[in-house]
């Protein structure tokens, strides 16, 4: 398709008597990709040529008024013209110029619409400049512009947040003039301009706005610099935010807006925008599946959750925020009410900090009933039991729900290592077993794996998918194995942070490192965090069956055995003394570390933060391809998302996979290589690893998104 008709195609123009109405139609969100700029440059062109058209009216078809920038251009070679060439032409018409805002208005489509000359909006209008989430920031004069409009330190904590922000707060930060009731948003926005024509209202251009009380702006943004810099963990985009606001107060307007391009630029080229726009994506990718694709979801209406510990109170909290009734099973009534109070407990935290009232907080409470009594979940669409992680145990629980529950209800499992395949078949219909695996606190946390035994129904697996957009979690798609995608890769990860810390790293320079790297804490702080003990059970569990080959290190089951759990007994790793939440380096431990060394003789090595983190992502890359090859993720995309959503993976590089991508998979398999010379057991590489280098290919060549 040449360029002219498909602009063409995408932005209409109809002169309804003397207003000339532009429409952007560019299904999904009509973006602004080149078709869509070059059709609106070639509309205002044709507005001021044509003596008949009085005023122009933006207009987007479909739910969005305009997303933003196309996100999959970037990276490619630029076509023209720039969207900063196309809100110059907006903002200088000698006609005015209204967008008309009834969706989605972000990013590059707030800009178009503040280059307008007025702003109407409907009640389901969102704007906001959510760039920073992307790596970037607002590149079509957004950063001149907006403190122009809602003053500088609005516009630069909108920016900073990314958040969007609803038709009545728009309204009320100067960002839109004017908010009407109606659906029907061309023929709101006529009715706009006939007013505007009529009151003979001039065209009013943001950049000829003032900045107010310059100085103080100027003091406000050092302080910002200072706050943000700390805050942002190594992000690159906010800071350079940041400086375009302190341009648009210093510079005269096109001067800030050369500025703002520059920092722009930038933020383009810079590896976050990569590993930001790869996490955009692959999120929204991963709840592309088959089975989703193929069969349609059974209705899911009402759900029970059997066990309410923390885990199960959590997912009933989820559900009950999605507006689903809740019924809680568990074994006596002493169970009961601590099962209810951990439900009451999240709600109560939100009254006690205003974020909701008792009034809303009783209506919610009024779709939980707290049961003893499976007959009372004979007629529930969805199960999710999560009761102590013991196969015997929750076989015996699924048995009771073959008996109880109604044909064709959905029996998930919220267990995070064990064999759901022996779980369904503990029950008379397989077909309705599958895996849903939430991650503490679950009304909190993305992820969800959705773990997909080798009997379910296809349909079982869409409801599950289904489920997840309605609890607003991220579904992963995950097959059966010992920790499915995420646990599985973490076991060997951690394997390779116990060796690193055998061998001569402390346990605080591999957190420090891991920190380095992005993440916001280490390996050690979150065993604290999490309690010690937990995976010292695994570990005795598993003792029997361990290869008796394969290297194991005691230093957590030495801690562990002085009742050392972590945060919640006051030490572990760290010590946290009086209850303090950041722990402190305790000597003793040093001394444990260096007594288990002594005890297998090995003479500690020094190892950089780059040496540490080489090991640990090697372990997690390696372990990923694994779990790619063997179809225990459909794609690296969703060993990604995985990460990302659940495993506190810094956003910005995307996840392993991506990261092992930008990093060069040739170095990181040269890597595994070497290491393997020390010990050829753990580090075996991947075939799949292998085969890519040899092919000369990368794991996004798996992920088949364009
Ligand atoms: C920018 O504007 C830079 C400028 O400042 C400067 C330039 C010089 N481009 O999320 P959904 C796709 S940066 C391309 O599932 P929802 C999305 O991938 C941009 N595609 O729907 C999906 O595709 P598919 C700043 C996009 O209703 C489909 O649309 N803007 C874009 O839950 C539906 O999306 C943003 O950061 C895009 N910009 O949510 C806004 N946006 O069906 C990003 C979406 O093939 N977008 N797609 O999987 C959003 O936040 C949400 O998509 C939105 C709708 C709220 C609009």
């Amino acid at each position: 398709m040449g360029a002219a008709a498909s602009a063409a195609s995408v932005v209409t123009t109809a002169l309804h008597g003397d207003v000339l109405v532009v429409t952007i139609d560019n299904p999904p969100v009509n973006a602004l990709g080149a078709a869509v700029r070059q059709g609106l440059l070639a509309a205002m062109q044709q507005a001021q040529a044509d003596a008949a058209v009085a005023a122009v009216l933006l207009v987007g078809a479909g739910k969005a008024f305009i997303a933003g920038a196309d996100i999959r251009e970037f990276g490619k070679p630029p076509v023209p013209p720039a969207l900063p060439e196309v809100c110059r032409a907006i903002e200088g018409s000698d006609k005015p110029v209204v967008a008309v805002l009834h969706g989605a208005a972000l990013g590059g489509g707030l800009e178009v619409a503040m280059s307008a000359h007025y702003r109407l909006a409907l009640p389901a209008a969102t704007v906001g400049l959510p760039e920073v989430n992307l790596g970037l920031l607002p590149g079509s004069g957004g950063t001149q512009r907006a403190p122009r409009l809602m003053g500088l330190q609005a516009a630069t904590s909108l920016m900073l947040s990314g958040q969007h922000l609803k038709a009545q707060a728009a309204l009320q930060a100067g960002l839109v003039d004017k908010l009407v009731e109606g659906a029907d948003a061309q023929a709101e926005g006529l009715a706009y301009v006939r007013e505007l024509l009529t009151a003979k209202a001039p065209v009013r251009r943001t950049r000829d706005l003032a900045i107010a009380e310059p100085q103080a702006a100027l003091a406000w943004l050092e302080e910002q610099k200072a706050e943000t810099a700390k805050k942002a963990r190594g992000l690159f985009s906010p800071l350079k935010i940041i400086e375009c606001v302190q341009a648009a107060v210093q510079l005269p307007f096109d001067e800030g807006l050369a500025r703002e391009r520059a920092l722009f630029i930038e933020c383009l080229d810079s590896p976050q925008r990569a590993g930001l726009i790869h996490a955009f994506f692959a999120e929204r990718e991963v709840a592309k599946v088959p089975e989703a694709q193929a069969a349609q979801p059974r209705p899911v209406a009402s759900v029970a959750v059997i066990g309410g510990g923390t885990m199960g109170a959590g997912i009933a909290v989820a559900a009950l925020d999605a507006g689903l009734p809740v019924t809680m099973i568990e074994r006596d009534a002493e169970s009961i009410a601590r099962g209810r109070a951990n439900v009451e407990k999240v709600y109560n935290g939100l009254v006690a900090k205003g974020r909701m009232t008792e009034a809303a907080k009783a209506a919610v409470m009024a779709r939980y009933i707290g049961s003893t009594d499976y007959a009372d979940i004979a007629q529930v669409d969805l199960v999710i039991e999560a009761v102590f992680e013991d196969i015997e145990v929750k076989k015996a629980v699924f048995r009771e729900l073959d008996r109880v529950c109604k044909p064709g209800a959905v029996l998930a499992t919220n267990t995070s290592y064990l064999d759901i395949d022996a779980i369904a078949a503990s029950t008379s219909r397989p077909q309705d077993v599958i895996g849903l695996h939430f991650f503490s606190p679950a009304n909190i946390m993305k992820l969800l794996e959705i773990v997909v035994p080798a009997k379910v129904a296809a349909d079982v697996v869409a409801t599950a998918f289904e489920l997840a957009k309605k609890l607003k979690k991220v579904p992963v798609r995950a097959g059966v194995c010992d920790g499915f995608i995420g646990n599985r890769i973490l076991a060997v990860y951690k394997q390779a942070a116990d060796y690193l810390m055998e061998d001569g790293a402390s346990p605080y320079e591999i957190d420090a490192a891991v920190r380095g790297f992005g993440f916001a804490m280490g390996p050690c702080q979150v065993t604290d965090l999490a309690g010690g003990d937990i995976g010292w059970a695994t570990r005795k569990r598993r003792a029997a069956t361990r290869d008796p080959q394969a290297r194991y290190v005691e230093i957590a089951d030495r801690i562990c055995e002085r009742g050392w759990f972590g945060q919640k007994t006051g030490r572990g790793f760290y010590l946290y003394p009086e209850g303090a939440r950041v722990g402190q380096p305790d000597p003793e431990v040093l001394a444990i570390v260096d007594s288990e060394r002594a005890k297998k003789g090995i003479t500690p090595r020094s190892f950089t933060a780059d040496d540490i983190m080489r090991r640990y992502m090697a372990a997690m890359v390696n372990e990923g391809a694994k779990v790619v090859a063997e179809g225990i993720a459909l794609r690296p995309l969703d060993v990604d998302v995985t990460f990302v959503a659940g495993y506190g993976f810094p956003r910005h590089r995307g996840g392993p996979m991506k990261w092992a991508d930008m990093t060069g998979l040739d170095k990181v398999l040269a890597d595994i290589q070497a290491f393997a010379k020390e010990d050829p057991l753990f580090w075996k590489p991947a075939p799949l690893l292998e085969q890519l280098v040899a092919e000369g290919r990368n794991f996004d060549s798996l992920n088949k998104v364009d």
